[in-house]
């Protein structure tokens, strides 16, 4: 028994490790920066996240670069347009007082052009995220499966 749980205890700390990875900074909480793995050729990707402000004042992301791992990053998100789905590039992106913004497949995301190298399962990579009121934050992205959603 006492085996046992240790064996889910380091289990829940392996997973937390991994998977939860987290950045801080002032009130808000950027959750689990992810991206898919890429097609060898392929020069496009887009980054995920999470963020969480609880604080109580609004913050806003205005952009989203990283140089040396893409020539171009761009805040996009998707429209319904006459039924079809479009993505469209957004200037910046609220962060409203205790609400969350959800980046993530048909939504709202983070656009890379001109990919520098292919992206497998496993890889990690920084980019910073520019925010009105907290300023630069550095998060390291996890490169999931091309299937992946979330
Ligand atoms: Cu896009």
């Amino acid at each position: 028994m006492f085996f046992r749980k240790l064996c889910i205890a380091a289990a829940l700390l392996a997973s937390t490790t991994t998977f939860a990875h987290e950045f801080k900074a002032g009130e808000l909480v950027i959750h689990h920066p992810w991206s898919r793995e890429t097609m060898a050729g392929m020069n496009m990707g887009a980054v995920y996240f999470k963020i969480e402000n609880s604080g109580s004042k609004s913050d806003s992301l205005q952009s989203v670069s990283n140089p040396e791992v893409a020539e171009k990053m761009e805040l996009h998100t998707h429209l319904n347009e006459g039924g079809v789905m479009k993505m469209r590039p957004v200037g910046e992106v609220s962060i409203l007082p205790k609400a969350t913004v959800d980046f993530k497949p048909q939504s709202y995301h983070v656009m890379m052009f001109g990919v520098k190298k292919q992206m497998k399962k496993g890889d990690k990579f920084p980019v910073t995220l520019h925010f009105k009121e907290a300023g630069d934050v550095k998060v390291e992205v996890y490169v999931e499966a091309a299937d992946s959603m979330h």
